[in-house]
């Protein structure tokens, strides 16, 4: 049931670096048809900071880590992807549909294969209303229990920020703010809230998760990579976006699973073309770091 690609293999085998990456944000996350050239992309960054990729997603009835150019393909192109959380992965593979990864399937599937490094967009959180609706994302208990180095640029900036920071200290899930004491914002360079611990190179990123295993920490590892100001979503535009899409998935009775696409969704209609932009520009970004921080761990 698990499928890994010859080139993932004989990395992991060699000890040198690969870096998973998830399918939600291709199938989900970013509109079709740009999504297949993104995936590419963060690809070709993974490779150019000196990592083999290995994309995560559930195909044929397998779970295929590294995917060749004609299953990125079909996890971008077709219609009928799932979004795939854990709970979701058995019973897509028994039934043999097609499905992405989130996060959390993806943070599992990788520690699972010996992937030690994960890059990523922004993670999912605690939800704005969470007390009422109880939305929280599964990425949070996921990362409790798959011991990775995860590369993202913070929490989305639609969740709740506070109370997603507040489940990560319950979850004993480490928050390392790059080059940075904030917490990275992900459309925004900061999202105004502090980080417990800074770090300032792949090394020290390595040498802290070497240290966890040695300790039997079973928890992920969230490095937060801030965008520079300078490539951020203007701040005005990204609350005033927000405040209709979240709004609209009130009105529209938008919930589960179904929210972040939505949101994300809106934006990407809604600011012509700037969240994609930020969007794309902060995951490269991240693959980018993940690759150096994978090399860091296999040196
Ligand atoms: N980061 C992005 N875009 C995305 C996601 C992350 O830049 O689409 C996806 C991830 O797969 C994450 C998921 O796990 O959104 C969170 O969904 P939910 O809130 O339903 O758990
Ligand atoms: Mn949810």
């Amino acid at each position: 049931m698990l499928e890994v690609t010859e080139e993932v293999a004989a990395a992991l085998a060699d000890r040198r670096p690969v870096v998973a990456l998830e399918s939600t944000i291709i199938a989900h996350g970013l509109p079709r048809p740009d999504n297949l050239r993104i995936a590419r992309e963060i690809e070709g960054a993974v490779r150019a900071g000196g990592a083999v990729p290995a994309t995560i997603a559930v195909l044929g009835g397998r779970v295929r880590v590294g995917l060749d150019d004609a299953a990125l393909e079909e996890v971008a192109a077709r219609g009928d992807v799932l979004k795939l959380g854990v709970r979701d992965l058995a019973p897509a593979l028994v039934r043999g549909l097609p499905g992405a990864t989130t996060v959390a399937s993806t943070a599992h599937v990788a520690a699972l294969a010996g992937i030690g490094a994960f890059a990523t967009g922004g993670l999912g959180g605690v939800h704005r209303e969470a007390s009422a609706t109880f939305d929280e994302s599964a990425d949070l208990t996921a990362l409790a229990g798959a011991p990775v180095v995860v590369v993202c640029a913070g929490v989305k900036s639609i969740l709740d920020v506070g109370a997603t920071l507040e489940r990560l200290e319950t979850l004993s899930v480490p928050v390392l703010g790059y080059g940075t004491d904030h917490l990275a914002g992900f459309y925004l360079a900061d999202s105004g809230h502090p980080v417990p611990w800074r770090v300032d190179d792949p090394g020290e990123v390595a040498r802290i998760h070497a240290a966890r295993r040695v300790l039997g920490l079973p928890q992920a590892v969230v490095v937060a990579n801030p965008l520079p100001v300078a490539e951020q979503m203007d701040p005005a535009l990204h609350d005033r976006v927000l405040a209709d899409a979240l709004a609209a998935a009130a009105a529209e009775g938008i919930g589960g699973k179904d929210a972040t696409p939505f949101i994300l969704g809106r934006f990407h209609a809604e600011t012509g073309g700037e969240s994609l932009r930020v969007n794309v520009a902060l995951v490269l970004r991240n693959a980018g770091l993940a690759a150096r921080i994978a090399a860091a761990m296999a040196g």
